[in-house]
């Protein structure tokens, strides 16, 4: 029943309008229109805070937070962190909420790679700071993925493609559509959303990382053998 509950809260909020009345559906709804009203423009923000506790609580924390805090820990459990199998239950309960998304569903592997990529404190699983960047991201681009997917197909096309990344605030070459395409789509080229939003998170990722390491800001970065792995086999 929590769960549930859980996932009506978090399904609103993934909405970007969630009419829920009374409990938790009420709260998330106010919390939803809020949120809604960011821009869907891409500025990769600071990285969640390492460490940062669920419990350090901030003394001018807005109720919105304060509201998403109470979902995050009915979701994460005992152990105040949201792991794989958490994100996958979370995200294919959500996802079954709107039959319009065309998904074959969150695979618990799709889920691991998020998390890796999310995890910048390296505990393996998300924190609350790194869950609500990752969930405010997702809310940002489901709303781009409904700007631009196909009514038919309820998927996006490789021609809308690069209109939805612009939106999602990534400007990419040709090349870089062609290669995402061969990696997310189907044979049609066509990207359904679980697809869509694996393949930001991790754009969204590995362009934090690049700037984390390219410290000067000159556009290039310099790594060993070492560092390259550690990058690439924990994403
Ligand atoms: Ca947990
Ligand atoms: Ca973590």
């Amino acid at each position: 029943l929590v769960k549930r509950g859980l996932a009506r809260g978090l399904g609103g909020l993934l909405a970007g309008g969630g009419q829920g009345r009374g409990n938790l559906g009420g709260l998330v709804g106010g919390l939803v229109n809020i949120i809604s009203e960011v821009a869907a423009q891409y500025t990769p923000e600071p990285p969640p805070t390492p460490r940062s506790h669920f419990m350090n609580v901030e003394a001018g924390e807005s109720e919105e937070i304060r509201q998403f805090r109470r979902l995050f820990v009915q979701l994460a459990g005992d152990d105040m962190e949201v792991c794989a199998t958490e994100l996958m239950d979370i995200l294919n309960k959500v996802v079954a909420r709107h039959k319009n998304l065309k998904t074959e569903g969150f695979s618990l592997d799709t889920c691991r790679s998020m998390v890796s990529v999310m995890d910048s404190d390296t505990t393996g699983k998300l924190g609350f700071e790194e869950f609500k960047y990752l969930w405010n991201n997702i809310k940002k681009w489901q709303c781009v993925y409904k700007e631009h997917y196909s009514d038919q197909s309820g998927s996006l096309g490789s021609a809308q493609l690069p209109d939805a990344f612009k939106a999602a605030g990534f400007q990419l070459n040709e090349q870089l559509y062609q290669m995402i395409i061969r990696r997310y789509a189907d044979e049609n080229g066509s990207m359904d959303f679980n697809n869509f939003i694996s393949c930001l998170v991790r754009l969204d990722g590995m362009f934090r990382a690049f700037k984390s390491l390219d410290q000067d800001g000159d556009g290039l970065v310099n790594m060993n053998i070492q560092e390259w792995l550690q990058l690439t086999m924990y994403s």
